[in-house]
């Protein structure tokens, strides 16, 4: 099977969820991703199971699906090894999860980066290490790798009814005490290379039902649930970066028509007006920016109520200077012109202005000057629109 069988949301998707975000407004579209979350169809999991030759690999694929070693469709398990490339087995209760069984680790000569090159890391979402003997220096290369190719592992300790068999011939043996030295073990050498909460499970392919083998299941389900989410926000700059461009795009269309309209107004000779009615041109567009991103305060107010977001920190997000609020002084503040205030006015504040200002603003905002500044904040906008997008979708969903 091809790497694209396993792709992880197809193109087709991606337009369905495309198609209804663009039309909807913020809020609406958050709940439109959620529910797309919610479909179990939607995205893959693919674990390659990795370890050294007869660590107990295929073993574990059987297990972990619930399948003996001898049934029909379970993994090849011996004495030799059997598995030269990888190979896939679905798992029967989760549909989207794929577990493969990988070659074995742990040759004389062997390179973590070149085995990963030749099982093709990308394709799993992530590993589980498999060691049935003490951690060597092939698991410290091989989780250091897969670290450096920004993927996770688990690491499982395997055989564990093995190793208490043996240890079982000890006149001190004490159950508990050997398994924490097996963990502690396994730990320790994870966190010789920086991994600071190292995961490590104890399982026995023989005794399923003791040790950690429902840890690991109830971990692969939390994270089955976060994959797909993550899977979603990795697609959705991209699907939003667009809807904004085409956001955008209209907007952009009137920056021209308002400049000229602001160049309009600077053409009458009466002092005061211009400056003050640029800046009310400015704001009206500026309004309509916020409201189409659903960036306004009454938009704001409902993506709170549905992500369990507070507004400061949607705001806090933001860096288009004005989503504080849109008035005179702040647009004056955009336009560099902040030295100028004295106070916080309404319009006609800058009317009386005019003697001080008067050779700066009085002829009005240049049609450069505004075509600058609407296009700025569009964009800055937009890029706002898509962090608190992206935000809100990080918390329940
Ligand atoms: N005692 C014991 N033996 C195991 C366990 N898991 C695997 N084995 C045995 O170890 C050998 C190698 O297992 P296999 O799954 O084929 O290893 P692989 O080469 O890593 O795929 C086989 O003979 C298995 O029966 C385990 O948990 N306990
Ligand atoms: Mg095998």
């Amino acid at each position: 099977m091809s790497f694209e069988d396993y792709s992880v949301i197809t193109q087709e998707n991606l337009e369905d969820l495309k198609e209804s975000i663009s039309t909807q407004d913020l809020p609406s579209a958050i709940n439109t991703i959620k529910d797309y979350l919610k479909q179990q169809d939607l995205v893959e999991l693919n674990i390659g199971v990795t370890g050294e030759s007869g660590s107990g690999k295929s073993t574990f694929v059987n297990a972990f699906r619930g399948l003996g070693d001898e049934e029909e469709g379970s993994a090849k398990t011996g004495i030799v090894e059997t598995t030269m490339e990888p190979e896939v087995y679905p798992h029967p209760n989760y549909k989207n999860v794929k577990v493969w069984d990988l070659p074995g680790i742990g040759t004389p000569n062997f390179k973590a980066h070149e085995y990963l090159k030749l099982v093709q890391f990308e394709r799993y979402d992530f590993f589980i290490i498999i060691a049935s003997d003490r951690f060597k220096e092939c698991h410290t290369q091989l989780a250091k790798e897969i670290k450096r190719m920004g993927k996770n592992f688990y690491f499982v300790r395997s055989k564990i009814d093995f190793s208490i068999t043996a240890e079982k011939r000890k006149k001190n043996f004490d159950l508990k005490m050997t398994l924490d030295t097996i963990r502690k073990d396994c730990e320790n050498g994870l966190k010789q290379i920086g991994i600071e909460a190292p995961v490590v499970f104890l399982i026995s392919g023989w005794e399923l039902g003791k040790y950690d083998l429902n840890l690991l299941e109830e971990r692969m389900e939390k994270e089955l649930d976060q994959h797909k989410r993550h899977v979603l926000m990795l697609a959705l700059p991209n699907i939003t970066l667009e809807i904004n461009e085409k956001k955008k795009k209209a907007l952009e269309d009137n920056i021209g028509r308002v400049a000229f309209l602001s160049a309009c107004v600077a053409a009458i000779p009466l002092p005061g007006l211009s400056i003050a009615a640029d800046v009310a041109i400015i704001a009206e567009e500026l309004r309509k920016y916020y409201s189409t991103f659903g960036l306004d305060d009454p938009s704001l107010q409902k993506l709170c109520e549905r992500s369990g977001k507070t507004i400061e920190e949607l705001k806090s997000l933001m860096k288009s200077p004005l989503h504080q609020g849109i008035n005179p002084s702040s647009i004056l503040t955009l336009l560099g012109a902040a030295s100028l205030l004295i106070s916080e006015d309404a319009v006609e504040f800058f009317v009386s202005l005019i003697p001080i200002v008067g050779t700066v603003v009085a002829g009005g905002l240049s049609y450069l000057t505004v075509s600058r500044l609407l296009k700025r904040a569009l964009d800055d906008i937009a890029e706002d629109a898509r962090k608190v997008l992206m935000a809100s979708l990080e918390t329940g969903v």
